[in-house]
């Protein structure tokens, strides 16, 4: 068997957006997703997440659950219009209330507290007040939110993730328009990142200034998959560079290096916007760990003008901007939203982080994979999602074999859930939600996970 260290955090995750349903209760203020998933034609069979697995009421039926499969820490996120139902000015007890009672739950089973404070669900009046993302007051509304939350959580949460995926806000929001707020620019996304990254930076910056005291730890988590050289020509191995580049290290540069890469000011020009030396000494050194959400690979090759990126997400950003082809190998077995499974390419991707960024702490914060899985008998026997788990981590176990300080893993997701554009079709959970009954039964792959985490190897 192969085992990981004593201390590895394996854990599970979700979102507010995707499993708490109350879109409306007990004051919560509407978020950009209650308003995108209104309009026909966003989500898949024009579905939206009013009710999702309704973890608003079920929420201590879950942690039971989690607690069953042994798990040592669940990496949720706060609504900020449950909060703060404008985003701003007074605060809604009743949802400072549901978030401190999860809480509470969590750790009287045992669990950890990860707490993100930004899963993409913008309130609304954020939107229409100060043009979302792309406002410069965004920074300011989204340092004052967080400090309540270190305020009113903060003596039992002691991880926190700022943002979650900030590429995917920027670009599948501003860029793709396939996310909220559905916008389509070549412009906007680098403007709503910019203001996404000094977002981060002001939070990070007033948790260590006043609340030290608590000693917990901040970061964010950015997504990124690998791009493999198609070929080993010069040109398609600076082509994978450059794709990742402008994936991961638009945002991870700046904070763990204080500045864009350089290729992204070369390229873009006056499209990207410009940190003053203030600001880059604000935004460098904010984050304690390394949070990495993968879940596929590409091959990336030079742009020769022929071939189309094929995903269900356009998961290549502005393929213009970095004269890159990305492609799949048709060996490559692919999941239900077509990503395609490749192991080696996790352990790749965790070996230029560690060269890039000076061997910081990582933790996966989601891994996983959605498959069309049906009950039968009362069962799921989710085989192709075991398969997955285990590729993936065994190329995790290698890596830290190898001597890279991977901290812990989190499991995407704890159940079915809202899958955004893709609705309910899509099913990444370790339980089967059954979303007329809400009742919700462990899959094969979260009886799996569980002997995992009892054996700590696999
Ligand atoms: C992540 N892409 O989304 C999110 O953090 C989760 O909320 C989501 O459910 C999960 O991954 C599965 O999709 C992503 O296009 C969405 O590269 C799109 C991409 C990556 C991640």
């Amino acid at each position: 068997m192969k085992h990981f260290p004593n201390d590895f955090l394996w854990g599970t995750a979700t979102s507010s957006y995707q499993i708490e349903g109350a879109a409306n209760l007990d004051g919560k203020g509407p978020s950009i997703w209650d308003a995108f998933a209104s309009i026909p034609g966003k989500i898949k069979n024009n579905e939206t997440g009013n009710l999702a697995c309704d973890h608003y009421h079920r929420f201590e039926e879950d942690v039971q659950l989690m607690k069953n499969m042994g798990v040592k820490a669940y990496r949720f996120s706060i609504s900020w219009s449950r909060v703060l139902p404008t985003g701003k000015g007074a605060v809604n007890e009743k949802g400072i209330q549901f978030y401190s009672k999860l809480i509470d739950s969590l750790l009287r089973a045992g669990i950890e507290p990860w707490v993100t404070l930004y899963h993409w669900d913008l309130p609304l009046a954020l939107q229409l007040e100060d043009d979302g993302w792309l406002g410069s007051t965004l920074p300011d509304h989204f340092a004052n939110y967080a400090k309540i939350c270190f305020d009113r959580f903060g003596d039992r949460v002691k991880s926190w993730i700022t943002l979650n995926e900030p590429w995917v806000a920027a670009m599948l929001g501003y860029g793709q328009g396939v996310f909220a707020p559905g916008r389509t620019s070549n412009t906007e996304p680098y403007r709503a990142a910019h203001q996404l990254i000094l977002a981060h930076a002001k939070a990070v910056t007033i948790y260590r200034k006043e609340y030290g005291h608590q000693n917990g730890k901040i970061g964010i988590t950015n997504n990124a998959d690998w791009r493999e050289p198609l070929t080993l020509n010069q040109k398609d191995l600076e082509a994978a560079e450059r794709a990742l580049e402008f994936f991961l290290a638009w945002f991870a540069d700046p904070i763990f290096k204080g500045d864009y890469p350089q290729v992204m000011r070369e390229r873009l020009g006056s499209r990207l916007p410009k940190f003053t030396d203030q600001e880059k000494e604000l935004i460098k050194g904010t984050s304690d760990f390394f949070g990495l959400n993968h879940y596929t690979t590409m091959y990336a090759a030079h742009h020769n003008g022929r071939l189309k990126e094929s995903s269900v997400y356009g998961n290549g950003g502005i393929s213009e901007d970095q004269d890159v082809t990305l492609l799949q190998d048709s060996n490559w077995p692919v999941t239900s939203m077509n990503w395609a499974v490749v192991p080696w390419g996790c352990r790749k991707l965790l070996r230029w982080i560690n060269d890039r960024y000076d061997q910081p702490d990582i933790y996966i914060t989601e891994n996983g994979c959605s498959y069309p899985d049906v009950l039968v008998d009362g069962k799921v026997d989710d085989t192709l999602r075991v398969a997955f788990y285990k590729g993936y981590l065994e190329a995790c176990q290698q890596t830290i074999a190898e001597g890279i300080p991977l901290k812990g893993y989190f499991a995407w997701s704890f159940m079915d859930n809202f899958e955004w554009a893709s609705g309910y079709e899509k099913r990444f959970g370790l339980h089967y939600v059954d979303f007329e009954t809400l009742e919700r039964i462990p899959k094969k792959s979260a009886l799996w996970y569980k002997e995992v985490i009892s054996k700590n190897g696999i």
